[in-house]
């Protein structure tokens, strides 16, 4: 069976881009739905738990998508100093609302994701994540992200965009208008991360989000994740800010909360913003 960019071969699911395959030994294809936006795939693996894949790229699998919604999460969450009312765009899976859930100080948590589906399919096969929804403070909009932060002004604390790579439903959340879009929709101080993909296999558009978010904003930084189910075995949010430094955290998890994390912690907050060498120089003129 042929996704575009994977492949399934027997047991093996392969993701293809960049010259670079990663395989997954599967156990089950529990669902396969092509929508009014992507092909979306849920597989049991053979070792690593539930896998979403969308256009046959790896979203999550359940044994290490901790440390992308960890950091994804966390790093605008503890840069703000009270963090109130929170934005995902994208995330349809839940695991970026299930970490923001965690800060007690919130108190309005909305998601804008564009595909209804890859909503309910999280909710039917990969409930560690799609637990997210669950909390009383989260509303759910079906939306076009893009078009969804124009009708809000000067409202939202932190802007979190967990989108898939630019192709397909994701493309809209990677220019300019919608970096403006969310600038608008930020109180003053307010934060926004993205989704920035590899240092190692997409260097231009990681240029083109951080030039975007150095020029709208005051402070910006792209950040690290190490995560082996993703090509290259990494990804990068980029943080943008009208008010905190963001390169370390203003506050800090209590011993409870920390304990209910496994990726970051305020140590690993900073040491995130520290690039290998060819990302500092690939960087430097932004
Ligand atoms: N190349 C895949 C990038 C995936 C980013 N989104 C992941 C969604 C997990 N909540």
């Amino acid at each position: 069976m042929d996704f575009e960019s994977g492949i399934l071969q027997g047991d093996w699911y392969t993701e293809r881009g960049g010259g670079i395959g990663i395989t997954i030994e599967v156990k089950e294809h529990l669902y396969s739905y092509k929508s009014d936006f992507q092909q979306i795939d849920i597989f049991e693996t053979a070792h690593l738990g539930k896998m979403l894949v969308l256009d046959g790229h790896i979203q999550l699998t359940e044994f290490d998508e901790f440390s992308y919604q960890e950091m994804m999460a966390h790093v605008p969450m503890f840069s703000h100093p009270d963090p109130r009312k929170v934005l995902v765009i994208g995330g349809g899976d839940g695991g970026v609302l299930r970490e923001i859930a965690k800060h007690k100080c919130v108190e309005e948590i909305d998601i804008c994701e564009i595909d209804g589906d890859v909503i309910a399919a999280a909710r039917k096969y990969i409930p560690s994540l799609a637990i997210g929804y669950e909390d009383a403070r989260v509303n759910i909009h079906v939306a076009d992200g893009s078009e969804f932060v124009k009708e809000r002004q000067q409202y939202y604390d932190v802007i979190i965009v967990d989108s898939t790579d630019p192709i397909g439903p994701g493309e809209s959340l990677f220019n300019e208008q919608f970096y403006r879009g969310m600038k608008a929709a930020l109180r003053p101080g307010g934060i926004i991360a993205s989704q920035s993909e590899s240092l190692f296999l997409h260097p231009s558009i990681i240029l083109r989000l951080t030039g975007i978010t150095s020029k709208l904003f005051d402070k910006w930084g792209y950040a690290t994740i190490m995560v082996p189910t993703y090509p290259a075995g990494n990804i990068g949010v980029c943080v943008g800010s009208l008010g905190p430094e963001i390169k370390s955290p203003v506050r800090k998890p209590d011993d409870l909360m920390q304990k209910m994390l496994k990726y970051y912690t305020p140590e690993v907050h900073c040491a995130a913003f520290s690039l290998p060498y060819f990302g500092e120089i690939l960087l430097s003129d932004v």
